[in-house]
């Protein structure tokens, strides 16, 4: 019997990946994806096969994590074995600026997806995965974070993040629904959204590089992460809901590195060099460097600013450094990842360098295109 799983969120990163991975599998996969007035799909483009072909196996359906109704009526049609929650507001600085809407998406959604199992009878046909964050240890209690470090959530992102976190855990233990968590460090990939700071940095530079933008604005650069590929990031995601018994599983390298490394790794993949050393130290020990934003920042050559600060990047409240411990997924899921942070790096300088380019010629013709600065 061909299995047939359910991803929400499959016009972002990971349901990008989960989707073209589990078509791998032989799975049937059925994709929610939200009504935009554009089309949004350039993630899964590759992966779309004609309504009007029979013997289809990837379908999308037009549905809202906001919206109770067409999430049960998508669930009853499926049917199907697996769901795959990873939609949501997923903007950690934006959730400051959208508190509720992120609330309502990133917790009740996933409520709304547990109660729409429960009321169409599925609980023991469908397994539920639940995609929760590294964001959940905030203001961390001990590192590095494992499954049972305490959380102390800081945006209204992970406060969100928590309530789903909770709510999957309590319909496991109330109704025995093979429900879990990924607890996921962050990810990155050529195809992460551009105003996460990996692919921001990653885009600015190589447009730098060729002369379509000066500077790179950023905020916080000392925060550190522990940077994986998405890639490996979901076969875990799928591992979780093929064992015996559900169980909510850390997912990291086990390794970390700070924004600013980030940068200077992106850079040397790209042959520029970012002299930190600037005109002065600020009270806050970054280096400053005259910019536009006549903030602080770091100069390329001779003195043109490459990289600065703007304070309108920093959030209310910071997560200042994440640090995963994955061994209960590498003893129970054979979880070790394949892809480095270096070929990460590299990876994605190589792809928004060949995209640079692509603009670059459209340039040449007389187009510019925006230079969004998020
Ligand atoms: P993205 O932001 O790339 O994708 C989010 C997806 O959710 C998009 O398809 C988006 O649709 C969709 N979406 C947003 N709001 C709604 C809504 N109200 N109804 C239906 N769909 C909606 O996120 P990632 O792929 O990076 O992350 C996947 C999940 O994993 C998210 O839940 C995220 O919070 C979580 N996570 C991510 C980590 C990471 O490092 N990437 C780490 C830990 C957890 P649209 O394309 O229309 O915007
Ligand atoms: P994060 O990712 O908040 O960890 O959430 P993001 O890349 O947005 O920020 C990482 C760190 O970099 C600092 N930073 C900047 N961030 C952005 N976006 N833009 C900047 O200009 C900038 N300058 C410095 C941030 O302050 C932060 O400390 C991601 C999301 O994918 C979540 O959905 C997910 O749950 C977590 O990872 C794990």
């Amino acid at each position: 019997m061909t299995k047939k799983a359910l991803i929400t969120g499959v016009t972002g990163q990971d349901g990008a990946y989960l989707a073209e991975f589990l078509l791998g599998k032989g799975y049937e996969v059925h994709g929610i994806k939200r009504r935009t007035s554009l089309f949004n799909t350039d993630r899964i483009d590759h992966l779309y096969q004609d309504p009007h072909e029979t013997g289809r196996r990837f379908i999308l359906h037009h549905g809202d994590l906001t919206d109770s109704s067409s999430l049960i009526r998508i669930i009853q049609q499926v049917q199907p074995d697996e769901i795959y929650n990873l939609a949501a507001q997923s903007h950690v600085a934006v959730s400051f600026e959208e508190p509720e809407y992120t609330a309502n998406s990133d917790a009740l959604g996933a409520l709304r997806i547990l109660e729409a199992i429960r009321i169409l009878g599925l609980e023991k046909q469908t397994r539920f995965y639940q995609a929760s964050t590294s964001e959940l240890f905030g203001l961390v209690q001990e590192i590095p974070q494992k499954e049972t470090t305490p959380f102390y959530p800081r945006s209204p992102y992970a406060c969100a993040k928590l309530y789903a976190y909770w709510i999957t855990v309590n319909y496991r233990e109330a109704y025995g629904m093979y429900a879990c968590n990924g607890i996921l460090f962050n990810h990155e990939s050529p195809i992460r959204g551009e105003t996460f700071v990996t692919r921001k940095i990653t885009r600015a530079l190589a447009r730098i590089k060729l002369g379509l933008q000066d500077c790179l604005f950023l905020g916080n650069l000392d925060a550190k992460r522990d940077w994986g590929h998405a890639k490996d990031y979901v076969e875990m995601q799928w591992l979780m809901l093929q064992q015996e018994k559900p169980e909510d599983f850390v997912i990291a390298t086990g390794v970390q590195y700070s924004v600013r490394d980030f940068v200077n790794a992106a850079a040397k993949e790209l042959g520029m060099e970012i002299r930190w050393e600037g005109q002065g130290v600020d009270e806050k020990g970054y280096l400053v460097h005259p910019s536009p934003a006549g903030g602080r920042g770091a100069g390329g050559e001779g003195d043109k600013c490459i990289v600065a600060v703007d304070p309108r990047y920093f959030r209310p409240t910071e997560v200042e450094t994440l640090l995963g411990d994955p061994a209960k997924a590498k003893q129970k899921l054979g979880w070790t990842p394949k892809i480095t942070f270096d070929e990460l790096v590299s990876e994605m300088v190589r792809e928004d360098l060949k995209a640079a380019e692509r603009d670059e010629l459209v340039k040449k013709h007389g187009y510019k295109a925006m230079d969004y600065h998020e």
